[in-house]
């Protein structure tokens, strides 16, 4: 059984990873349109990661007995400065998720709902490596740069994070 409070918690965060998602989506076009295609492949695959959030969430939300409610997705931004204000705003929301995800695991352990605060477990997790892969990706681009052949190589270690994203996520499938 979910608390209205908990089920109110839950309808928001189905909200925000929608908005991830489109976030992520409309970050993939942009690099795709700048060129940078492991960018845009790294961005798109992140986009589809979100949905699966959100459905995650939705699943659980049905399974408790509740119908999930989706209300209005804000407008993904679509105006990008270069490679490094990207990377910085995915950071950002990436923080600000993780706030959301601890609040709503937070009001689950203080109303003693431990099926939702163990569920609320893999998306802590998710959070922290999130946080460190947009850290990651922003310190190569402190060390690398973006001038002359450094945006190239940004886009390649870009490449390479979105193949091993799709290459664990292959692995985790098959177990
Ligand atoms: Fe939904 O994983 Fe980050 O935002």
């Amino acid at each position: 059984m979910l608390s209205p409070k908990l089920l109110k918690l839950l309808n928001a965060q189905i909200n925000l990873e929608f908005f991830s998602s489109n976030i992520y989506l409309q970050m993939g076009a942009w690099a795709e349109n700048e060129g940078l295609v492991g960018c845009s492949a790294f961005l798109t695959k992140h986009a589809g990661e979100e949905m699966g959030h959100m459905r995650r969430i939705w699943n659980y939300v049905l399974e408790s007995g509740y119908m999930p409610v989706l209300g209005a997705i804000k407008e993904a931004p679509s105006k990008i400065k270069d490679v490094k204000a990207l990377f910085e705003e995915v950071y950002t929301h990436e923080q600000q998720v993780t706030a959301k995800i601890n609040a709503l695991a937070q009001a689950a352990f203080e109303e003693k709902d431990m099926i939702t605060f163990n569920f609320m477990q893999w998306f802590v997790a998710e959070q922290h490596e999130e946080e460190a892969l947009a850290r990651n990706i922003l310190d190569r681009i402190k060390i690398i740069g973006l001038d002359g052949k450094g945006l190239y190589f940004i886009d390649q270690e870009a490449a390479k994070f979105a193949a091993q994203g799709a290459a664990d996520g292959a692995a985790a499938s098959a177990t």
